[in-house]
């Protein structure tokens, strides 16, 4: 039926120890020798070789020295199958490729004056012959020939191990991946390109060198990624033990890239967006995401490379694992509230729609046709709540005894999701079977819990039930093993320390639910108390507690888990928005609660700035059973609108009293004053049409943080000054294309149906690159993710514009073109009239589509 079912999978015929390969590199065609030393497995003799080849022109093939006569081989386009080898043996072969062509940017291809490889998750195929799956992992010899003047530098996988002139003009350089590493972290990079670079020497004693690698005006903004690169090296021999293991770990930036970067074994490649920066081109947000990108790559190193995946089914197993991974290190450099609340916003905005949606699937799904399409929030996002599940299940000492055995038992193997789970249940000593259920069912589950206090007795009990949705291919769900936090506040506000009675394990406030219903009881309590859930979100469920809105403000000003009370202010908002009867009670309730935030100067102003951000449309939309676009963005607005005229004073006041410490350049506070202040400046603009306090931030210069949120203020309010301010902005950094593609993003988001022309009319110019992965980004998925009102347009045209890109894309860069259908999945829960135009623009690609990624997404979207 066209899928790869988990069920299937056989373990290799053929092993490859060793794969020596030369390139002879050009952008137009480039030649690769390749010798692969092969085995036949001992429990599969006799079995025809067969390796992966897409689309190569093959130039010769050979075994042990002697050519292969047509009849022994077939290639077909896809599949080389060589028949008639027994024992061990060598197989050489050379095939010619066209870099230059390649704007599917898998395999290897040029971007500007580099050539550069991206091969996660089937694109070394597109270089050379080989068993291209990850439970093939070969040692690697790489020889890179090319001319030295369009090439000085020629980078691979490993430890550099010689290079030589070579004469004519070309000259070449030799590594050696000791690693046994599997072709899909394959990598090489050549071209023009200078570094920054650091020596350390690593807890167990080895001296490495660490570059960061970018074309030449670009380097001096490596510098912040390459003290990220050591922060995270520090961090992982501290928290979890683990060493770097070559002694040199190159960084490479690239300006075409389709994903946000690639572990490859030492050497990453990077999109330039997750790479370069300083205080005039990039922002707060990007030095962080840059920080923890960079960090989530050099994790890979043992969460992935030293152990990998035995198929792409177990993708969550590396991507979960190493994404838990980078956020404990973003939560332990900087403030463990705040990254939370970055995550949880990610999740309940686009992870749990993706679980709701057409596109539902487990965090190991059972079967799947194309894998690109399974780089999903579902399994990196979930799949890093399921692993804080199991972190908060077993406690920090366990999980790390439970990792040290997994890292042990595996390394230098490809491992499974149970690889995983029993190391941690031979630590633990729990039977982790139940835990493992969350790995097989797709949907968000939902907790509701419903309490009853009795005056005469102070029995007061908890009835908590759990239920999961059915999704795509899977009607019925059976509970989950869920950590659910709690705490009891009195009439006073004291935590009541009694632990309940339970038919469900219990201890320091954290209960586990394994079945569809639990009930605890407190007896005797002397009032009836206010309960509070969840504490830092262990639990990635929807939380329902039929709260009052007295009970929400109390809690926000009473819960002593930072998380919490943000979340608490997030529920306020969403029952202004969304409530029935008590909308306008909640209202008010929530501009009191900002109140007192806005005065309290002993509160993080980063914080405050989080709180002042209500649940974006997305998180809305997943609230309510069919979504009115147009209302619920409206009502949304409306608002804003109230709030920031109850908190003028308030906002003006932090707006001027925070300017100086915004002004301390990249530390943590400054960063935060910054935060507040731009949550501030945006609220203020709505309340003025001169916009007189975002034409003078501007002005004034500073920060790029500080510019390009004063620049959207003046765009997305319409302020006079805005098309003169996006001209000043465009001129000033017309050659970089990074900064290009936020203004970019500022006008395919203008809260505005019009917004929709206006990126009619940057398609048209020469600002559109429909092969740059980013800029693609910038202007069609900034408009489809992030500008309901442009894309659920009344007259259907935003959906028109996304389909007809999807088809235009589709043939360039399939990934990025299938990436751009995600934002239809959730059409089904549209209002008309947007389902039916949603629908017949899914049904006018029908038959238009190329790829299989577009085929896959397409199918299921309209199933
Ligand atoms: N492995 C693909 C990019 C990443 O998740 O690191
Ligand atoms: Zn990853």
């Amino acid at each position: 039926d066209g899928h790869v079912h988990l069920a299937d999978y056989r373990a290799p015929a053929w092993r490859v120890s060793l794969a020596e390969l030369e390139f002879e590199l050009d952008p137009a065609a480039t030649v690769v020798a390749a010798r692969l030393h092969l085995s036949p497995d001992a429990d599969q003799p006799g079995q025809p070789l067969e390796l992966d080849g897409e689309g190569l022109e093959l130039l010769s093939i050979s075994v042990d020295g002697q050519s292969l006569p047509a009849g022994r081989f077939v290639y077909d386009g896809h599949r080389l199958t060589v028949h008639g080898l027994s024992g061990d043996c060598e197989l050489a072969t050379r095939v010619r490729i066209h870099p230059e062509n390649n704007t599917r940017l898998e395999g290897l291809y040029r971007s500007g004056s580099l050539l550069l490889t991206q091969c996660e998750a089937q694109g070394f195929r597109r270089i050379t012959f080989m068993a291209d799956r990850p439970d093939v992992m070969p040692r690697w010899r790489i020889v890179l020939r090319a001319n030295r003047e369009a090439f000085p530098v020629l980078l691979a996988n490993g430890n550099p191990l010689a290079s030589q002139d070579l004469g004519d003009g070309r000259h070449e350089a030799t590594w050696e991946n000791p690693h046994p590493t599997p072709a899909y972290l394959f990598a090489i990079a050549a071209g023009p390109l200078e570094r920054v670079s650091r020596q350390l020497r690593t807890a167990e004693g080895r001296d490495v060198e660490i570059n960061v690698w970018a074309e030449p005006s670009d380097v001096p903004r490596c510098q912040y990624a390459l003290g990220a690169v050591e922060r995270a090296l520090r961090w992982d021999e501290k928290r979890f033990g683990r060493c770097y293991d070559l002694d040199v770990f190159n960084v490479v930036a690239a300006q075409d890239f389709t994903m946000g970067a690639m572990e490859n074994k030492g050497l990453n490649i990077f999109n330039a967006r997750y790479i370069l920066a300083d205080e005039a081109t990039a922002t707060d947000a990007d030095f962080l995401a840059i920080e923890s990108v960079v960090a989530h790559e050099y994790l890979h190193n043992w969460s992935g490379n030293r152990v990998t995946l035995r198929d792409w089914f177990q993708l969550s197993l590396k991507e979960g694992l190493t994404v838990f991974r980078d956020t404990e290190f973003s939560a332990d450099l900087h403030s463990r509230a705040l990254k939370r609340i970055e995550v949880v916003r990610l999740l309940r905005a686009r992870q749990f729609a993706e679980d709701a949606g057409a596109l539902a699937h487990p965090v190991r799904p059972a079967r799947y046709k194309e894998i690109s399409n399974f780089y999903t929030l579902t399994i990196y996002e979930k799949g890093a709540e399921i692993i804080r599940v199991l972190h908060t299940l077993v406690g920090e000492e366990t999980f790390r005894a439970g990792m040290d055995r997994y890292f042990a038992e595996n390394d230098g193997k490809a491992a499974t999701l149970e690889d995983f789970i029993d190391a941690h249940a031979q630590a633990s000593g729990r039977d982790l079977s139940g835990f493992a259920r969350w790995y097989a069912q797709a949907g968000t589950p939902t907790v509701s819990i419903a309490a009853d206090f009795d005056e005469a007795s102070g029995d007061y009990t908890l009835t908590i039930d759990q239920a999961t949705p059915p999704t795509p291919g899977q009607p019925d769900k059976q509970p989950l093993v869920i950590p659910l936090r709690y705490v009891l506040y009195d009439a006073q506000g004291a935590v009541i320390s009694a632990a309940p009675e339970a038919d469900a394990p219990v201890r320091d406030g954290l209960v586990e639910l394994s079945q569809a219903r639990h009930v605890l009881r407190w007896r005797g309590l002397r009032g009836k108390p206010l309960p509070a859930f969840n504490q830092g979100f262990a639990a990635p469920v929807k939380l329902q507690f039929d709260y009052g809105v007295d009970e929400l403000a109390r809690l926000a000003r009473l819960e002593r888990d930072a998380f919490n009370r943000w979340d608490l202010i997030q529920q306020l908002a969403s029952e202004a928005l969304l409530g029935d009867a008590d909308a306008e009670a909640a209202t008010g309730a929530l501009s009191d609660a900002l109140a007192d935030l806005l005065a309290d100067a002993g509160a993080d102003p980063a914080f405050v700035a989080e709180c002042l951000a209500l649940p974006d449309f997305d998180t809305l939309a997943e609230q309510v059973a069919e979504v009115d676009v147009q209302g619920l963005v409206g009502r949304r607005e409306e608002l804003l609108d109230r709030l920031a005229e109850d908190q003028v004073e308030r906002l003006q006041s932090r707006y001027e009293s925070l300017a100086a410490a915004a002004r301390e350049g990249l530390s943590g506070q400054a960063m935060s004053a910054r935060a507040l202040r731009n949550a501030c400046l945006s609220w203020l603009t709505r309340l003025d049409p001169e916009a007189r306090l975002a034409r003078a931030q501007f002005d004034a210069g500073g920060t790029m943080t500080e510019r390009i949120v004063a620049l959207r203020c003046l765009l997305h309010f319409r302020a006079p000054g805005a098309e003169s301010a996006l001209a000043a902005f465009r001129e000033a950094h017309a050659t970089d294309p990074l900064v290009t593609d936020k203004w970019i993003g500022l006008v395919a988001t203008r809260p505005h149906p019009e917004a929709l022309d206006d990126v009619r009319g940057l398609m048209a110019s020469t600002w559109w690159k429909p092969a740059n992965p980013n800029r693609v980004r910038a202007l069609v998925g900034s408009l489809a993710r992030s500008n309901p009102l442009a894309f659920h347009r009344r007259d259907g045209g935003g959906y028109q514009l996304v389909a007809s890109q999807v088809a235009a894309l589709d043939p360039v860069n399939p990934q990025v073109a299938a990436r751009l259908l995600g934002a239809f999945e959730s059409w089904r829960r549209w209002a008309s009239p947007q389902r039916d135009q949603a629908r017949e623009a899914l049904v006018s690609l029908q038959g238009r589509l190329q790829s299989p990624d577009g085929r896959d997404l397409l199918e299921r979207l309209l199933d």
